[in-house]
Order: C-alpha cells, then structure tokens, then sequence
C-alpha cells in the first residue's frame, strides 16, 4: 500500500465504549479491514514462539501502553496481509508518540470516529462482558489502570485530531443501534 491510495479511521474511545462491536459493523458493511490493536497484541501473546509474549500479559493486565514498535509492526502486517486499503484501526493510537510514528510511516488518517461515554457506562460494560470474555483486563482493579493511561495518554490524541478538524464524535452512550446510524452516516458520507 502507499499512502495515496490507502484511506485509514482510527476508531476511538474509552474501554469499553464499542470500539469493536461498531468497527465489526462498519467493516461488514462498507467492505472495510477492521484491525484492532489490542486483538492483534492479544493473538501476538498467544503465538508460541512470540519474544512479547510476556511484556504484552503484562502490559495489557496493567493498562499500560505496549510499546509502539510492537503495535505498529503489527498493524503494518496486518495492513499488508488484509490486501484491502481501507481501514479501520480499532484502539490505536493511544499515545501522541503512537499517532505521529503511524502518520509517518503508514499515512495519516483521513478521520477519526471518537465513540464518546462515561467510566461508569464503561465499567458496567466491561463487566458484564468480563463474566464470559476471558479477558485478563476484564476485572476492576484492571479496568481503573485502563481508563487512567487513556485519560493521560490518550486524551492528548483526541484532542490533537479535533484541532486538525479530523474527530467526528459519537455518543456512544446510547443502543448500539443508535450509535451505529451516526457511523454509518458519515461514512457513507466520506466514502461517496
Ligand atoms: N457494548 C458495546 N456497545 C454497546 C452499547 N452501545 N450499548 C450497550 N452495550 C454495548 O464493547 C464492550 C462491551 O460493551 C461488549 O460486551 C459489548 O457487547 C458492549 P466493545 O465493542 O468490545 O468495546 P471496545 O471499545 O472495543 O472495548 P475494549 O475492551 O476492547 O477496549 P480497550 O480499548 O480497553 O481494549 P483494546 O483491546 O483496544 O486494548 C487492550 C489493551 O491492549 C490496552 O489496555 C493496552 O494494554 C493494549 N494496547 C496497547 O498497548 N496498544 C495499542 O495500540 C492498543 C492496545
Ligand atoms: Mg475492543
């Protein structure tokens, strides 16, 4: 891929606010490659012979930001892989470091959908999905590390790419349903 002929959407938001449920729609519909970071770290610390195997449990049960090389040579593979240039890019980036090494050496997104929701909206969800998810970071003490690094971590990208009049924000508060049809709206908007 080159960056003239590539479209990329970061797609961001809290733990817990939808990330992955809205990308899987977005995906079926408009033919988007739907990579989420934090599943792509996740398959990479199951890998038998991965050298991160460890460093990622570890991170990923502390909410602290994996660092970047690893995230970003994955997502590139996976870029490559996917044989598609449209992408949505779930999670990622977290860090303002994360978002300008990306720009540089992928492309720059063309949007970034912001799925807006409050921590205890978020928590409940997180919850509840942590009865059957087997996540490692689905439990309280997990969740609070989480919405830390994303309050000073993340926080700084989204307000970086609302002053590049690049964030379209979401209410994600509400029925999935609901949120979806803002998704869906711009999107067709921009792939039109
Ligand atoms: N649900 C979803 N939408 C709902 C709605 N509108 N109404 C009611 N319920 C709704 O949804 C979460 C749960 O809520 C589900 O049960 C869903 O049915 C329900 P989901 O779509 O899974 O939300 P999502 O935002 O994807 O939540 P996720 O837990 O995946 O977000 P995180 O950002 O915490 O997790 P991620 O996998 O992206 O990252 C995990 C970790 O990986 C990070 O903490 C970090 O340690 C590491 N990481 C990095 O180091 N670098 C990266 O670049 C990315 C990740
Ligand atoms: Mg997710």
């Amino acid at each position: 891929f080159t960056k003239d002929n590539t479209t990329v959407i970061f797609v961001l938001g809290g733990p817990g606010s939808g990330k992955g449920t809205q990308c899987k729609r977005l995906a079926e519909e408009f033919g988007f490659a739907h990579l989420s970071a934090g599943d792509l770290l996740r398959e990479e610390q199951q890998r038998p012979d991965s050298a991160y195997a460890e460093l990622i449990e570890w991170c990923i049960r502390e909410g602290k930001i994996v660092p970047m090389v690893v995230t970003i040579t994955l997502l590139r593979e996976a870029m490559k892989q996917s044989g598609s240039n449209l992408f949505l890019i779930d999670g990622f980036p977290r860090s303002m470091t994360q978002g300008s090494e990306f720009e540089q050496y992928v492309c720059p997104p063309r949007l970034v959908y912001y799925l807006e929701c409050d921590e205890e909206t978020m928590t409940t969800r997180l919850l509840d999905r942590g009865r059957t998810s087997g996540r490692i970071d689905d439990n309280m003490k997990s969740i609070k590390k989480r919405f830390q690094t994303y309050v000073v971590s993340t926080y700084p990208v989204l307000s970086y790419y609302q002053n590049m009049h690049k964030r379209i924000t979401v209410d994600s508060t509400r029925p999935v349903d609901e949120v979806y049809a803002d998704l869906q709206r711009v999107t067709r908007k921009i792939l039109s």
